[in-house]
């Protein structure tokens, strides 16, 4: 079966990704389904003021596409947007993309998925592969009188840049990586910025020193400084951070905890300092990388209100203490449902199972990316993958790797349909979920990566690890028709 036929589901980082590997793999028959009118995914719906990435930019990279032109050491979003189009086009990506179409139900029989889509049409694949990123279905609190509320109000996925900010007073629901962000910005901007804190968190000081001409021509000149770069961070990423958030009790720990702590004393206010301690430890939540939020908080036009939501009303937010807090604009950060996937598109395996059913309670898969009873179907950073201050280019680049070494065994005619056994899913699952018990994120916190049982839903291991379970399927673990 040479002429295998493939659908991409999201043309966001991973999709774009997908046709490029699939290509190269000698794959050419290949639809992309994109539910917006844009690429980009995260970068295409998140644009609020501030929006960075803070895993560094040439870690933050495709390995096969550097950038010698990125601005700053974190690239700001639209610069990250505007390098994923810039290589959708070099890689001619874009013919293969059917944009505002969503595919609503995927449904696998005569060894196919049989597709239907949000315009109605019909399409059959292969393969699947579910590249819906992580984060994309915002979390919306219902705040009690939130339709009374006379201003604007949006989550900060879903940012209204027709409101003006100047002048304004802006509310900030929330305190996490993007909460900070849209602060640490707006601080000087708005009139007033109020950042309404349910927990406060750790933030660890990460200089943004912008890249000089003549540094930016150099890696022009010399992209093998950029290849090094890559393979340097990525390798300080694994062998630091990644080890450290999974041995709580490790010197790296300590280290980030002391680091925080230290940026944390910059807080000159002993009140501010107070309300701003958390009282569970550093990188227990997504640790939050800042070059100046607490500057920011700082500013004369800042405020944080600690006291909870009580309820909101036409002219701002009340608090539980009694007080009316004025504002123009509300924003809410309050985060992501991160246990979709490619939900809420309906799956229906060969069996008439349906994958709301087989992730109900939770989702699961074999090594984040594929699952028991839904064969040729395969995520890129699926269930419990490695997610947090990672670079999730690099993980979805090893998880492509291994995908296309199950894909050639259909390609070659060995088998039409593989999926992972139950007893691996089962096995690895159960193994995962003793080693999350060791890791920082169980130390006592509430936080997205957490799933209903408290269980982190991501890799506890080491990322060494990830990149040697990617580099070569246990094919033992498969079953193949
Ligand atoms: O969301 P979050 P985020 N009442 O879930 C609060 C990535 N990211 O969008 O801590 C009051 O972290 C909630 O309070 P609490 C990154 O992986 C990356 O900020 O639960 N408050 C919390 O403070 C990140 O981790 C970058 O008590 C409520 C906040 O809302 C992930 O996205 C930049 C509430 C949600 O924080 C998500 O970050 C930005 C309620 N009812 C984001 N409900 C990079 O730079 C929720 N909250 C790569």
């Amino acid at each position: 079966m040479s002429n295998l036929r493939f659908i991409v589901i999201g043309a966001g980082m991973s999709g774009i990704l997908s046709v490029i590997r699939l290509r190269e793999a000698g794959y050419t028959n290949i639809t992309v389904y994109e539910k917006a009118e844009k690429l980009g995914g995260t970068w295409r719906e998140n644009t609020y003021p501030g929006i960075a990435c803070d895993v560094p930019a040439h870690l933050y990279t495709y390995s096969f596409a550097p950038n010698p032109d990125w601005s700053h050491r974190f690239a700001p979003g639209d610069e990250i947007q505007a390098y994923f189009e810039a290589v959708a086009q070099r890689y001619d990506v874009l013919p293969v993309i059917r944009f505002n179409e969503e595919i609503t139900r995927c449904e696998f029989r005569d060894h196919r998925w049989h597709v239907t889509t949000s315009t109605g049409r019909q399409d059959t694949a292969h393969v699947i592969i579910a590249a819906t990123g992580v984060l994309h279905h915002p979390n919306i609190p219902h705040f009690q009188g939130i339709e009374s509320f006379r201003g604007a109000s949006f989550h900060s996925a879903r940012w209204d840049h027709a409101v003006p900010l100047a002048g304004k007073r802006v509310g900030v629901i929330g305190t996490g990586s993007t909460a900070v962000q849209i602060v640490a910005d707006l601080a000087n901007k708005a009139e007033q910025i109020v950042m309404f804190q349910r927990t406060p968190q750790w933030v660890m000081k990460q200089d943004n020193p912008a890249y000089s001409a003549a540094e930016r021509a150099n890696f022009h000149d010399h992209p093998e400084i950029l290849r090094h770069m890559h393979a340097q961070m990525s390798e300080s990423f694994s062998s630091m951070f990644s080890s450290a958030v999974i041995d709580a009790d490790s010197p790296i720990m300590a280290a980030i905890e002391a680091a925080c702590r230290e940026n944390l004393a910059s807080v000159r206010d002993p009140v501010l300092r107070a309300q701003l301690t958390p009282d569970y430890r550093a990188a227990c939540k997504r640790l939050i990388m800042s070059p100046d939020f607490y500057d920011a908080i700082q500013q004369p036009g800042a405020s944080l209100v600690t006291s909870g939501i009580e309820r909101v009303e036409p002219s701002g937010v009340r608090t539980v203490d009694g007080k009316l807090h004025e504002l123009d604009v509300l924003v809410l950060a309050t985060g992501f449902r991160p246990d979709r996937f490619i939900r809420p598109t309906t799956v229906i395996g060969p069996h008439g199972r349906s994958l709301e059913d087989a992730w109900t309670p939770r989702p699961d898969a074999y090594l984040s990316i594929s699952i028991p009873g839904f064969p040729n179907l395969f995520m890129l950073n699926g269930p419990n993958g490695p997610v947090g201050n990672f670079s999730l280019i690099e993980v979805a680049e090893l998880q492509c790797n291994y995908i296309l070494q199950l894909v050639a065994h259909i390609a070659s005619g060995n088998c039409r349909e593989i999926a992972p056994t139950r007893e691996a899913t089962d096995a690895f699952e159960a193994e995962r979920v003793e080693a999350a018990r060791h890791t920082i994120w169980t130390t006592g916190c509430r936080s997205w990566y957490l799933d209903d049982r408290g269980v982190p839903a991501s890799w506890p291991f080491r990322f060494e690890r990830f990149r040697e379970e990617m580099a070569q399927p246990d094919f033992a673990a498969f079953e193949m028709r």
